[in-house]
């Protein structure tokens, strides 16, 4: 499997691009302009497409090489969206990718409520799913796909949801933690700039779970969200059912890079008695590794995608 496809989410941006990410706020009504979006600017210039060294990660721009996302008014309960080519009209053909046309995600800007839905697609390109926000709040969604003779993609849209909002801190890093009665545990730290693997390692009532059930192709989805700007991360198992090396459980094992030091919200989707479950993670790029975390390259030359300048003098 290719990198480019496998780290899905490291959208391989173009310089020309980012201009695109000051208009966000002006295509959404009533959303606030968030200070860490300028974290995109600070990204250095990308290489053109294809190139391995420098990417724009995911998610942050609502309009990229060519693809725009745009909501479409849906009845209540319902989220609608389009994509828009390059020549301006809906996109209707897709690749698969990871048994879906489309995966649509969803996390409040507080890195709560996140959902991984898969939306249906009408004839006239839009897509259309029982609506994932499942309460008030800024949210983003994000669109993964790939449009047939494209590369992958993932593009980014904030959307308001009127209500009264609790802002909910986001949850101090941990090694450990529960979902609908399975305990999984993480070991392993991303490391800026460079592929770290981080394995996820799942149990039920003490007893490891050794019959995972493929889930999207793999045993395992997950999804990273850096703190701030929501750039976004989509990685994927090291290892495929049915390749002869991969079990079931209970450890998934992922090949993630992420591209700055910071906090990240980690959502493991995985499934198991016929059910997907969520299990979330807070994880700090750049802290010491933790004892778990086998760091066989030993200290990282800092590599080419962490040099961005922080900030550029808005306060
Ligand atoms: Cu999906």
């Amino acid at each position: 499997m290719r990198t480019v496809t496998r780290l899905a989410g490291f959208a391989v941006g173009l310089a020309a691009v980012f201009g695109a990410t000051y208009g966000v706020g002006r295509v959404v009504d009533r959303t606030p302009v968030v200070e860490g979006r300028h974290d995109a600017a600070a990204i250095p210039a990308a290489d053109e497409r294809g190139g391995t060294a420098d990417r724009l990660p995911g998610g942050l721009l609502v309009s990229e090489r060519g693809y725009s996302l745009e909501r479409v008014d849906a009845p209540a309960g319902e989220f609608a969206f389009r994509i828009a080519g390059p020549d301006g009209r809906p996109v209707t053909r897709y690749e698969v990718a990871h048994d879906k046309r489309m995966h649509l995600i969803v996390a409040r800007r507080d890195l709560s409520g996140f959902r991984h839905v898969h939306p249906e697609l009408a004839p006239d390109g839009t897509w259309r799913v029982d609506t994932p926000l499942t309460g008030p709040g800024q949210w983003r969604a994000f669109a993964d796909f790939t449009p047939t003779g494209g590369e992958p993609l993932t593009l980014g849209v904030d959307v308001t949801v009127p209500g009264e909002l609790t802002e909910q801190p986001l949850p101090a890093p941990a090694t450990s933690t529960t979902v609908d009665g399975y305990t999984v545990t993480l070991t392993g730290a991303p490391q800026p700039g460079r592929t770290s693997s981080l394995t996820l390692t799942v149990s039920r009532n003490g007893r490891p779970v050794t019959d995972l059930e493929p889930y999207l192709g793999a045993y395992g989805h997950l999804v990273a969200l850096r703190r701030g700007d929501l750039a976004y991360l989509h990685v994927h198992p090291d290892g495929t059912p049915g390749d002869g090396r991969t079990r079931p459980g209970p450890a998934v094992t992922f090949l993630a890079e992420v591209p700055s030091a910071g906090s990240y919200r980690l959502y493991l989707d995985f499934q198991h008695g016929g059910r997907v479950h969520t299990a979330e993670f807070t994880v700090v790029a750049g802290a010491a590794p933790t004892a778990t975390a086998p760091t066989p390259s030993g200290p990282a030359p800092t590599g080419g995608a962490d040099h961005g300048t922080p900030g550029h003098g808005h306060n």
